[in-house]
């Protein structure tokens, strides 16, 4: 029982350390993006609370917000916001916000015509300010409007995409800063790699459990990682228990 005890204290050191890794900040200075489903208290260039999810109804025209956190001399932008076209569609947005927030800004929206409905819509916009007008900090790169269109949840998804299924990605989120290197992008693909905040929107229905709920889904890690470390720990005892009744070979 004594090596049983070891291989649970063990399973258990082990499942802390992964906990530890996974609920870590990756470097508190790096850049980050995401979908904010409530945009309630986000101004141009100071962001709320964060919301994972929100409630609709069928009819309603709602906005959400694409912002930046810590972000360094930002010059442009793009990502592909993908919904459920069966649930929601887009029907406006506005660009001009972080980016214009400073003096001399020129914003170019190079984002998609709206109503868009085909479940991928394309936000882009650079600042074209001569002299240069990048922008530091955090905020709002675009607020969507959209509308619910039928009762179910849809995703609000910054999407990586292999459009023409070679196993390369083709489009994603991207940065570009004031020097035209692209920002956040740590294997050379030019496509952002820091982290992401999707979101959801539930329309006639409630939010998914944990959907509005950060704290929520650091609580499911956990449970995860204890069943884990509960489930070694068995088979760690399985195995003493099992090595004691094998007869000897010899
Ligand atoms: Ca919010
Ligand atoms: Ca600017
Ligand atoms: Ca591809
Ligand atoms: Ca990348």
């Amino acid at each position: 029982m004594r090596l049983a005890l070891l291989a649970a204290t063990a399973a258990i050191s082990t499942a802390v350390l992964i906990l530890l890794s996974v609920s870590s900040p990756v470097g508190a200075d790096d850049t980050s993006i995401g979908v904010d489903a409530d945009p309630t208290g986000n101004t141009a260039t100071g962001l709320g609370t964060i919301d994972s999810c929100v409630e609709v109804a069928t009819g309603d025209t709602f906005q959400v917000d694409i912002f930046v956190r810590d972000v360094t001399d930002l010059l442009a932008w793009s990502a592909d916001l993908q919904t459920d076209p069966e649930i929601v569609q887009i029907v406006d947005r506005d660009v001009e916000l972080f980016q214009a927030a400073n003096e001399g800004s020129n914003v170019f929206d190079g984002s998609q015509p709206t109503p868009d409905g085909d479940g991928s819509y394309s936000l882009s916009a650079v600042d074209t300010a001569d002299p240069e007008s990048p922008d530091s900090g955090s905020g709002i790169l675009a607020r969507v409007t959209i509308e619910a269109l039928a009762a179910g949840v849809s995703p609000l998804v910054l999407a990586f995409s292999d459009v023409d299924d070679d196993g390369t990605i083709d489009r994603g989120p991207f940065l570009r800063d004031v020097n035209a290197e692209p920002i956040g992008d740590d294997n050379g693909d030019t496509f952002f790699d820091g982290d992401i905040d999707d979101a959801q929107v539930a329309v006639d229905t409630p939010c998914p459990v944990g959907g509005d709920d950060d704290d929520l889904s650091v609580w499911v890690i956990v449970a995860v990682v204890l069943g884990a470390a509960a489930a070694l720990a068995a088979i760690g005892i399985a195995a003493i228990v099992l090595r004691g009744r094998r007869p000897s070979a010899a």
